[in-house]
Protein backbone atom coordinates (compact mmCIF):
# COMPACT_ATOMS: atom_id res chain seq x y z
CA UNK A 1 0.00 0.00 0.00
CA UNK A 2 2.65 2.42 1.19
CA UNK A 3 4.86 1.27 -1.97
CA UNK A 4 1.38 1.97 -4.41
CA UNK A 5 0.88 5.14 -2.63
CA UNK A 6 4.83 6.76 -2.96
CA UNK A 7 4.59 5.46 -6.70
CA UNK A 8 1.42 7.17 -7.60
CA UNK A 9 2.98 10.41 -5.44
CA UNK A 10 6.43 10.16 -7.95
CA UNK A 11 4.41 9.82 -11.10
CA UNK A 12 2.52 12.53 -9.95
CA UNK A 13 5.82 15.22 -9.33
CA UNK A 14 8.00 13.58 -12.21
CA UNK A 15 5.73 13.21 -15.06
CA UNK A 16 5.62 15.69 -17.33
CA UNK A 17 2.13 16.51 -19.08
CA UNK A 18 1.21 14.79 -22.37
CA UNK A 19 3.31 16.75 -24.60
CA UNK A 20 0.70 16.27 -27.52
CA UNK A 21 -2.08 17.66 -25.07
CA UNK A 22 -1.29 21.37 -26.19
CA UNK A 23 0.02 20.49 -29.14
CA UNK A 24 -2.82 20.66 -31.82
CA UNK A 25 -2.35 23.62 -34.16
CA UNK A 26 -5.63 25.35 -34.63
CA UNK A 27 -6.16 25.72 -37.91
CA UNK A 28 -7.89 29.27 -39.04
CA UNK A 29 -7.50 31.71 -41.36
CA UNK A 30 -4.21 32.78 -39.48
CA UNK A 31 -2.71 29.34 -39.99
CA UNK A 32 -0.61 28.39 -43.70
CA UNK A 33 0.09 24.77 -44.64
CA UNK A 34 3.29 25.31 -46.38
CA UNK A 35 4.39 22.15 -48.88
CA UNK A 36 7.76 22.52 -48.91
CA UNK A 37 9.74 20.83 -52.84
CA UNK A 38 6.99 18.07 -54.04
CA UNK A 39 9.11 17.73 -57.11
CA UNK A 40 10.04 14.99 -59.32
CA UNK A 41 13.66 15.35 -58.27
CA UNK A 42 12.62 14.57 -55.15
CA UNK A 43 10.57 11.19 -55.99
CA UNK A 44 11.82 8.20 -56.82
CA UNK A 45 13.01 7.92 -60.28
CA UNK A 46 14.50 11.75 -59.81
CA UNK A 47 17.69 13.01 -59.86
CA UNK A 48 18.16 13.66 -55.89
CA UNK A 49 15.65 11.04 -55.04
CA UNK A 50 14.29 10.66 -51.36
CA UNK A 51 13.41 7.18 -50.53
CA UNK A 52 9.41 6.88 -50.78
CA UNK A 53 9.35 10.48 -51.55
CA UNK A 54 6.20 10.12 -53.29
CA UNK A 55 4.12 8.47 -50.32
CA UNK A 56 3.83 11.80 -48.80
CA UNK A 57 1.32 13.31 -52.04
CA UNK A 58 -1.64 11.53 -50.96
CA UNK A 59 -0.77 12.31 -47.04
CA UNK A 60 -0.50 16.53 -48.67
CA UNK A 61 -3.52 16.27 -50.76
CA UNK A 62 -5.63 14.77 -47.38
CA UNK A 63 -4.59 17.82 -45.52
CA UNK A 64 -4.57 20.35 -48.57
CA UNK A 65 -8.72 20.97 -47.94
CA UNK A 66 -8.17 21.73 -44.26
CA UNK A 67 -6.72 24.81 -45.33
CA UNK A 68 -7.98 28.34 -46.49
CA UNK A 69 -3.91 29.30 -46.76
CA UNK A 70 -1.24 27.33 -48.69
CA UNK A 71 2.26 28.24 -49.82
CA UNK A 72 4.08 25.84 -51.93
CA UNK A 73 7.97 26.36 -52.32
CA UNK A 74 9.79 25.22 -55.26
CA UNK A 75 13.82 24.72 -55.62
CA UNK A 76 14.76 25.87 -58.09
CA UNK A 77 18.25 26.02 -59.34
CA UNK A 78 20.02 27.74 -62.52
CA UNK A 79 22.44 24.78 -64.31
CA UNK A 80 25.69 25.10 -63.13
CA UNK A 81 24.35 25.69 -59.62
CA UNK A 82 27.16 26.01 -56.59
CA UNK A 83 25.30 23.47 -55.26
CA UNK A 84 25.90 20.83 -57.56
CA UNK A 85 28.94 18.55 -57.22
CA UNK A 86 29.06 18.59 -61.06
CA UNK A 87 30.32 22.38 -60.61
CA UNK A 88 33.26 21.67 -58.30
CA UNK A 89 35.92 19.48 -60.49
CA UNK A 90 36.99 16.38 -58.52
CA UNK A 91 33.91 16.13 -55.93
CA UNK A 92 31.21 13.91 -56.07
CA UNK A 93 27.80 14.39 -54.78
CA UNK A 94 27.25 14.21 -51.11
CA UNK A 95 30.46 15.28 -50.13
CA UNK A 96 30.78 18.87 -48.33
CA UNK A 97 32.70 21.87 -49.25
CA UNK A 98 33.24 25.37 -47.56
CA UNK A 99 32.03 28.12 -49.28
CA UNK A 100 31.81 31.79 -48.58
CA UNK A 101 28.59 31.55 -46.49
CA UNK A 102 29.37 27.96 -44.60
CA UNK A 103 29.89 24.50 -45.23
CA UNK A 104 27.39 22.88 -48.33
CA UNK A 105 26.87 19.45 -48.93
CA UNK A 106 27.03 19.01 -52.50
CA UNK A 107 24.05 17.53 -54.50
CA UNK A 108 23.88 15.60 -57.99
CA UNK A 109 22.28 18.28 -60.19
CA UNK A 110 18.42 18.54 -59.70
CA UNK A 111 15.42 20.99 -59.66
CA UNK A 112 16.97 23.08 -63.08
CA UNK A 113 15.11 25.45 -64.34
CA UNK A 114 12.28 24.48 -66.31
CA UNK A 115 13.38 20.65 -66.39
CA UNK A 116 10.35 18.13 -65.58
CA UNK A 117 12.45 16.76 -62.15
CA UNK A 118 11.81 21.04 -61.30
CA UNK A 119 7.95 20.58 -61.62
CA UNK A 120 5.61 19.51 -58.76
CA UNK A 121 4.45 15.62 -58.43
CA UNK A 122 1.77 14.99 -61.08
CA UNK A 123 -0.22 13.75 -58.41
CA UNK A 124 0.35 17.18 -55.76
CA UNK A 125 -3.32 18.24 -56.11
CA UNK A 126 -3.71 21.64 -54.23
CA UNK A 127 -5.26 23.85 -56.55
CA UNK A 128 -6.35 26.74 -54.28
CA UNK A 129 -2.47 27.20 -53.37
CA UNK A 130 -2.22 30.67 -53.64
CA UNK A 131 1.67 31.30 -53.61
CA UNK A 132 5.25 29.52 -54.99
CA UNK A 133 8.04 30.28 -53.66
CA UNK A 134 11.25 29.59 -55.82
CA UNK A 135 14.55 29.57 -54.05
CA UNK A 136 17.62 28.46 -54.62
CA UNK A 137 18.02 30.52 -58.15
CA UNK A 138 21.14 32.57 -57.35
CA UNK A 139 23.45 30.45 -58.71
CA UNK A 140 26.34 31.41 -55.83
CA UNK A 141 24.15 30.84 -52.89
CA UNK A 142 21.89 27.52 -51.89
CA UNK A 143 18.64 28.10 -50.10
CA UNK A 144 16.75 24.91 -48.20
CA UNK A 145 14.83 27.31 -45.98
CA UNK A 146 11.73 29.39 -48.06
CA UNK A 147 12.65 32.41 -46.26
CA UNK A 148 15.78 32.65 -46.12
CA UNK A 149 18.89 31.47 -48.26
CA UNK A 150 21.98 30.09 -47.23
CA UNK A 151 24.02 32.80 -46.35
CA UNK A 152 21.42 33.65 -43.96
CA UNK A 153 21.25 37.30 -45.17
CA UNK A 154 18.93 37.07 -48.24
CA UNK A 155 15.16 36.77 -47.79
CA UNK A 156 13.19 35.34 -50.16
CA UNK A 157 10.09 37.71 -49.15
CA UNK A 158 7.78 34.80 -47.83
CA UNK A 159 8.20 35.94 -44.02
CA UNK A 160 7.13 39.54 -45.08
CA UNK A 161 4.12 38.13 -47.19
CA UNK A 162 2.92 36.08 -44.24
CA UNK A 163 3.00 38.72 -41.42
CA UNK A 164 1.40 41.14 -44.31
CA UNK A 165 -1.33 38.34 -44.39
CA UNK A 166 -2.11 37.80 -40.90
CA UNK A 167 -0.58 34.29 -40.77
CA UNK A 168 0.77 33.39 -37.09
CA UNK A 169 1.25 29.63 -37.58
CA UNK A 170 2.55 27.30 -39.93
CA UNK A 171 2.32 23.78 -40.75
CA UNK A 172 5.35 22.35 -43.03
CA UNK A 173 4.99 19.45 -44.66
CA UNK A 174 6.85 17.60 -48.01
CA UNK A 175 10.60 16.96 -48.61
CA UNK A 176 13.08 16.65 -47.62
CA UNK A 177 12.57 16.43 -43.61
CA UNK A 178 16.08 16.97 -42.76
CA UNK A 179 16.74 19.67 -45.31
CA UNK A 180 14.62 21.87 -46.76
CA UNK A 181 11.38 20.91 -44.64
CA UNK A 182 13.45 21.34 -41.36
CA UNK A 183 15.28 24.78 -42.46
CA UNK A 184 11.58 26.56 -43.68
CA UNK A 185 10.66 25.35 -40.57
CA UNK A 186 13.21 26.59 -38.42
CA UNK A 187 13.00 29.82 -40.06
CA UNK A 188 9.03 29.70 -39.39
CA UNK A 189 9.51 29.79 -35.37
CA UNK A 190 12.28 32.74 -36.17
CA UNK A 191 9.91 34.49 -37.82
CA UNK A 192 8.16 34.16 -35.18
CA UNK A 193 5.01 31.54 -36.14
CA UNK A 194 3.92 28.73 -34.06
CA UNK A 195 5.00 25.99 -36.02
CA UNK A 196 4.41 22.13 -36.65
CA UNK A 197 5.84 19.41 -38.58
CA UNK A 198 3.55 16.94 -39.58
CA UNK A 199 6.25 13.41 -39.77
CA UNK A 200 4.05 11.25 -41.79
CA UNK A 201 3.43 14.11 -44.33
CA UNK A 202 7.62 14.24 -44.75
CA UNK A 203 10.18 11.98 -45.73
CA UNK A 204 14.35 12.49 -45.21
CA UNK A 205 17.14 12.12 -46.98
CA UNK A 206 19.27 11.02 -43.80
CA UNK A 207 22.93 11.79 -44.45
CA UNK A 208 24.91 11.14 -41.75
CA UNK A 209 22.53 11.39 -38.77
CA UNK A 210 20.75 14.69 -40.90
CA UNK A 211 17.54 13.56 -39.06
CA UNK A 212 17.94 12.94 -36.09
CA UNK A 213 19.86 16.68 -35.99
CA UNK A 214 17.19 18.14 -37.62
CA UNK A 215 14.03 17.01 -35.33
CA UNK A 216 16.78 18.15 -32.28
CA UNK A 217 17.37 21.71 -34.17
CA UNK A 218 13.51 21.67 -34.97
CA UNK A 219 12.97 21.12 -31.42
CA UNK A 220 15.43 23.83 -29.71
CA UNK A 221 13.58 26.14 -32.07
CA UNK A 222 9.56 25.30 -30.25
CA UNK A 223 8.95 23.16 -33.66
CA UNK A 224 6.55 20.71 -32.53
CA UNK A 225 6.19 17.15 -34.21
CA UNK A 226 3.44 15.95 -34.66
CA UNK A 227 0.97 13.69 -36.53
CA UNK A 228 -1.77 14.02 -39.38
CA UNK A 229 -4.53 12.83 -36.58
CA UNK A 230 -3.48 15.47 -34.21
CA UNK A 231 -5.22 17.78 -36.86
CA UNK A 232 -8.94 18.86 -37.11
CA UNK A 233 -10.78 16.41 -38.84
C1 LIG B 1 16.70 19.78 -50.87
C2 LIG B 1 18.89 19.17 -51.03
C3 LIG B 1 19.09 20.08 -52.03
C4 LIG B 1 15.36 19.58 -50.21
C5 LIG B 1 16.88 20.71 -51.88
O1 LIG B 1 14.33 19.94 -50.81
O2 LIG B 1 15.35 19.07 -49.07
N1 LIG B 1 17.69 19.03 -50.45
N2 LIG B 1 18.08 20.84 -52.45
ZN1 LIG C 1 18.38 22.07 -54.17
Amino acid sequence: RILIAGATLLTAVGAAPPARAQEKPVIDASTVLIVVDVQNDFCPGGHLAVQKGDEVVAVINALGPKFQNVVLTQDWHPAGHSSFASSHPGKKPFEVIQMPYGPQVLWPDHCIWNSVGAEFHDDLDLPHAQTIVRKGYRKEVDSYSGFQEADRKTVTGLGGYLKERGITRAVVVGLATDFCVSWTAQDAARNGLKTFVVEEACRAIDLNGSLAKAWTDMTALGVARIKASDLPA
